[in-house]
């Protein structure tokens, strides 16, 4: 058969997407208490943040109430809080780091 009598099928797409994990932020919640200086070094030490980032991101929990740390997997998202919620609690302050799914 000649090229131009191919029919030309379209492509049907069999591969499936994967599906991708679901995403969860870590929550930084204020309180009358601890330190700024103390949230500000557990986001440099348990979320790897600049200092300039994590003071701004613990102003913007100071101010408003509350504020995204980081977006990411489940797991890894509850391990970091927990870590973070255990220094705080280490160091006799109430320090709430909380997760939720994005939406
Ligand atoms: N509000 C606290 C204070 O004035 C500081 C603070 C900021 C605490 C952010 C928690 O998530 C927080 N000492």
């Amino acid at each position: 058969m000649p090229d131009k009598d191919i029919a030309l099928k379209p492509r049907v797409k069999t591969e499936k997407k994967l599906d991708r994990p679901k995403l969860y932020k870590v929550i930084l919640n204020n309180d009358d208490f601890t330190p700024r200086e103390f949230v500000t070094i557990v986001l440099k030490a348990i979320f790897r943040m600049s200092e300039e980032a994590g003071y701004r991101v613990m102003m913007t929990a100071h101010k408003f109430g509350s504020a995204v740390v980081v977006v990411c997997q489940k797991d890894i998202a509850e391990t970091k809080a927990k870590e973070a919620n255990d220094l705080g609690k280490e160091a006799g302050f109430p320090l709430l780091f909380t997760t939720e799914p994005e939406e």
